[in-house]
Formats: C-alpha cells, structure tokens, sequence
C-alpha cells in the first residue's frame, strides 16, 4: 500500500531531498509550502509535477490541522523553521514562533487530526551550543547560544513530552550540519563556495567572513535525509544524534574550497567584525554510535568530497549562466 508523507519545508535544502528520497521509495508526497507573492521553489523545480503542495503556515493553527486532515499523512517530516541563526538574534520573537512554536502547533495537528501518524522534528546539534562534553551525543546536556539554539531545544523538548504525555510516535534527529550545492547562500559553506567560483571566473575579488576558528560536523543533506526516513521505520520512537564524527574549522573549509581551484585563500578572504556572532558555539562533532548501530546509518560522502561537490557545481552553475 502505498505511503502518504506530509514534509513542511519541503522548499528548503532538506526538504528537496527528502522528496527525491520519498518519491524513490514509492511513497505519495506532499508538501507544505507558505503564502508568497512569487512562487520561488528553485530547489524542488525538478520535483513539482510529481508532489502535491498545500498551503500552511507555522504561524497558522487551523492551516496546519486542515492540512494534516486533507492529506491524512502515515509520516510527518516537520523540517519548517527560521533556520539561519545570525538572524535569530535580529528576528528573537519571530523565531521562537517559527522554530518552537510551530513544533507545537504541528504536534496538536497531529494529535487532533492524525493520532497514528509518525512524527519526525527537525532538532539541531546547535542545542548543544556551549561545550560540555565532547564528541556531543544523545545524552549530552544542552546549552544553547542563540535565540535559534533555544528555540530548537524547546522543539526538541515539545516533542519528546508529546511522546510521553499522549504515547504518539515522535522521534527527533538532532542533527549536526549539512551541507550541498542546495544550501542557502547565507550560511558559511555555500558563502564560501559561491564565492570561490565568483573569484575564480573574475566576478569578484574578496570574500568577507566572520570567526574563522569556529569547527563544524559538516555532512552531506543527502545522506541525513535517509536518517530522517530510517527514524521513523523504527519499532519505537527515540531520538538520535547524526553526524559525521569530524570536525573541520571554518578556516580549514576555506583552505580546501579555494585550493580545489587552485587559489590560496589568504589572498581573498577578510574577516569582517559584522560577521561574528554575540555568542558563539565554538566546536561541535557527533558522536553518531547509537545512529549507526540501531539505524544502520553511515555518511556516504566525507569532508574534502562535500566540499568539492559544492565547488564544482557553483562553478558549473556560474559557467553555464555566461
Ligand atoms: P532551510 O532554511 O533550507 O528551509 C527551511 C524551510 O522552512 C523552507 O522550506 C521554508 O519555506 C520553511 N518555512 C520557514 N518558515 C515557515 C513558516 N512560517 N511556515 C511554513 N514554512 C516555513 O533549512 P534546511 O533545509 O537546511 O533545514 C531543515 C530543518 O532542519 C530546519 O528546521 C533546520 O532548522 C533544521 N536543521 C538543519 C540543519 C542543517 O545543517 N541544514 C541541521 C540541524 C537542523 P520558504 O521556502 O517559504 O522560506
Ligand atoms: P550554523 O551555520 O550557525 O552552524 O547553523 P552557519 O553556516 O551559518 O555558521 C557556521 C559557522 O561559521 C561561522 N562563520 C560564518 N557563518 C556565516 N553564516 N557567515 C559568515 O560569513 C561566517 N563567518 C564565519 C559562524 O560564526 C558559525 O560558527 C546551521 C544551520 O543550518 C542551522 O539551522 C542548523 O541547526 C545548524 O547548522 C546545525
């Protein structure tokens, strides 16, 4: 029998593919999209004739729960959220909307309108924000850093007590970061790649950056999908962190984009004091056991790949625009 997934977000990096991975396995897809005055679905372009899309909002209670109702989903993947954390400290309000109330609303969907669905949340490594104890795994406490990070772990929290208070399957995958040629131009490794191309086709010249000694847990979002899906095929619901088990800084990430084009990247890159962050988190790697031991997940594409990958396809992307 075929399967119904409901994704919000399905526009955004992950979300895009998500789908791909869904449509693979058979399943009906169906995606939440927001009210716009254009409709800007660059990433699921290719993917449109084959998902439905519905409009909702997280702001909205009712849009959520007639949703749910219409599509009458087996899983539910609530990847929606203001996700970029500079902006959480410019946009607090808004983002504790989005991020942590929005898991709310979309958990009271589900338990008004589908009570058997699987649940999936959207948590983030950015829970663990300052450094308690390192690799970081399931059990390690969180300490946030940003109005994001914050929001995150009340998403994270809502849904665990949804689990418990009214026995619904939820999981949450915290997530470390995940990157691909679909990453959002603001955050720093598509910054970075974007601008290596532009730098090395003559369209620019510098690249202006924040704290470059900032380490990451950088994977590919292709590979964390399938940990999304592989989730919610458990027997139980649980919650699982996912990453690489590495830890590359910002500066390292710059180093082997600009060197795969054969530039050093002290010859371009700046740092500029508007970049940096009020708190930051300064170091964050994965411990990824109980994923691969209980979900049989591994990443498929290391460092030095994802960053050649993201390089390549800017640089692609730009060639073929001239
Ligand atoms: P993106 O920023 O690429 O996508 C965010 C999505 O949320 C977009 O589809 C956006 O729609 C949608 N959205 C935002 N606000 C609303 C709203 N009010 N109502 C409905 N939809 C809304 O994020 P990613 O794909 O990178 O991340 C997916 C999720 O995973 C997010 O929750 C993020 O916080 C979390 N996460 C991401 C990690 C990463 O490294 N990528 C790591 C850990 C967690 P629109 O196109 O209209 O803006
Ligand atoms: P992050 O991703 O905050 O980890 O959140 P981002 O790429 O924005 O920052 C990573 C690190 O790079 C440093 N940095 C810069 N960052 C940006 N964006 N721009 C710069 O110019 C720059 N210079 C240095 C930052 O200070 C930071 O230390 C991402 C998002 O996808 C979240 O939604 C997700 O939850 C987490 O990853 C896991």
């Amino acid at each position: 029998m075929t399967k119904t997934a409901l994704v919000t977000g399905i526009t955004g990096q992950d979300g895009s593919y998500l789908a791909e991975l869904l449509l693979t396995k058979g399943y009906r897809v169906v995606g939440v999209v927001r009210r716009s005055s254009t409709t800007p679905y660059e990433r699921i372009a290719h993917l449109v004739d084959r998902v439905e899309l519905v409009s909702a909002d997280l702001l909205d209670q009712t849009s959520l729960t007639d949703v749910v109702q219409a599509a009458a989903p087996d899983e539910i993947y609530n990847l929606a959220a203001q996700s970029f954390v500079q902006t959480s400290w410019n946009q607090p309000v808004l983002t504790g909307e989005f991020t942590a109330l929005g898991v709310t609303r979309m958990l009271e969907a589900l338990r008004k309108a589908a009570p058997k669905a699987r649940f999936y949340q959207a948590s983030s490594s950015e829970q663990f924000g300052k450094v308690v104890e390192t690799p970081q795994r399931e059990s390690t406490p969180f300490y946030p850093r940003s109005p994001y990070g914050v929001a995150k772990v009340y998403g994270h929290w809502i849904t665990v007590n949804y689990r418990e208070s009214f026995g619904l399957y939820a999981a949450s995958g915290i997530l470390f970061n995940h990157e691909s040629p679909r990453r959002g131009l603001e955050f720093v490794t598509r910054k970075i790649s974007d601008a290596v191309a532009r730098i090395k086709l003559g369209l620019q010249h510098e690249l202006r950056l924040g704290n470059l000694d900032a380490r990451r847990d950088w994977g590919f979002a292709g590979d964390y999908v399938d940990a999304m899906w592989r989730m919610l095929q458990q027997d139980e619901p649980d919650d699982y962190v996912i990453g690489t088990g590495e830890t590359y800084s910002v500066r390292e990430f710059c180093e082997l984009a600009f060197g795969a084009v054969g530039l050093d990247y002290r010859n371009h890159v700046v740092q500029d004091e508007k970049f940096f962050r009020p708190a930051e988190v300064d170091l964050l790697v994965a411990d990824p056991s109980k994923a691969r031991e209980q979900l049989g997940w591994t990443p498929t594409v290391n460092f030095r790949q994802l960053v050649e990958m993201m390089v390549e396809a800017d640089l692609a992307r730009y060639r073929t625009a001239r």
